[in-house]
């Protein structure tokens, strides 16, 4: 194995604890600043062509990013977020552009291909590295800035309940070596709605996940008496990244300050094993065996998108129930 230089990484507290946060992974200025101007656009763009076709109802051109983004949301409803997220979520159409289902743009690329970032991964799971497709761009706007259903019904947009990431993935990521990475463009605070982790949580195994809601199978949550006390907010600067071991309980809080809580959570695992959600497009990110393997031009990768989009709209059988019934002691 080749062992990268990159950020300090200390593996056995990774290991001990289950978490690692560490600090100036990415240059604020240079890594994340284009994310935002990159979104910016995909906002004007969004905001005109439903000002356009009466989705929203106006393109609330002159408000600041966050006013605009709370604006367009709340006119568009529960779907409306679907353009922003970095992966797909239904209805998949046949008549809808890759751009009105989801983002795929090359400042985001350039963030899950970083070589920093990929720098630590390889510490921690060797230097062949998948990018799973299990990944989310979280655009928070103040709470109480958005529709009250917008808050109680979309983890996209409000604070998500204490969960594993293996628990909310398919049994066959069981044993895979998959990594959460979450990480804030901007400064996470406790006001804004920073993440929270339970210290050692990875070593108590997987745990029984319910439904928040009887008709929901995405927003799932490990209850109170099983999950016990413990566990602290973990305020972070933007550059510092958050590593987080598959079975590390966590959660994150409300927006309560009023400006955008904004955060990526990527996944990445060693090439080959199952990814929890086959019918989504990985891609190898890093490959000192193979490197003619490696996706380098975001529109390629946009591309492994376009044909999950088109192949989901023709047939979605290949997607596979969850692991809950949400019938199990003590959801149902
Ligand atoms: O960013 C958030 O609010 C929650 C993220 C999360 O739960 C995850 O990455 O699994």
């Amino acid at each position: 194995m080749v062992i990268a230089s990159g950020p300090r990484v200390d593996v056995q507290r990774f290991h001990d604890e289950g978490y690692l946060l560490i600090e100036d992974v990415f240059d604020p200025i240079h890594d994340l600043d284009p994310v935002v101007a990159e979104y910016e656009a995909k906002l004007d763009r969004v905001a005109t062509q439903w000002a356009s076709d009466g989705t929203i109802a106006s393109t609330y051109a002159d408000m600041p990013f966050t006013q605009r983004f709370a604006r367009v949301l709340n006119d568009a409803g529960n779907t409306g977020y679907r353009p922003f997220d970095i992966c797909l979520g239904g209805p998949f159409r046949t008549d809808e552009p890759l751009e009105a289902s989801m983002h795929a743009g090359p400042a985001v690329f350039d963030l899950i291909r970083h070589p920093r970032l990929l720098d630590v991964i390889e510490r921690l799971i060797g230097g062949e590295i998948l990018s799973n497709p299990i990944q989310h761009v979280r655009i928070k706007p103040p709470e109480a800035m958005l529709r009250e259903d917008l808050t109680k019904r979309n983890t996209m947009m409000a604070a998500v309940a204490w969960h594993q990431d293996q628990g909310v993935a398919l049994p066959e990521i069981d044993d895979t070596d998959i990594l959460t990475v979450w990480f804030p463009v901007l400064d996470a605070t406790v006001e804004n709605g920073c993440l929270c982790v339970v210290p050692r949580s990875h070593k108590r195994g997987m745990l029984l996940h319910c439904p928040s809601k009887p008709d929901q199978s995405f927003d799932l949550r490990i209850p109170d008496e099983i999950r016990g006390a413990g566990g602290f907010p973990v305020p972070m600067k933007r550059g510092s990244i958050l590593v987080m071991h598959r079975l590390t309980m966590h959660s994150s809080l409300s927006n309560k300050s009023d400006g955008v809580r904004w955060s990526f959570d990527l996944r990445y695992q060693p090439t080959g094993q199952p990814t929890g959600r086959p019918w989504f497009p990985s891609f190898v990110a890093r490959s000192h065996q193979d490197p003619s393997s490696e996706v380098h031009d975001w529109h390629d990768w946009a591309t492994l998108w376009e044909k999950t989009r088109l192949r989901l709209a023709e047939d979605t059988s290949g997607m596979k129930p969850r692991r809950w019934t949400g019938q199990e002691e003590p959801c149902a």
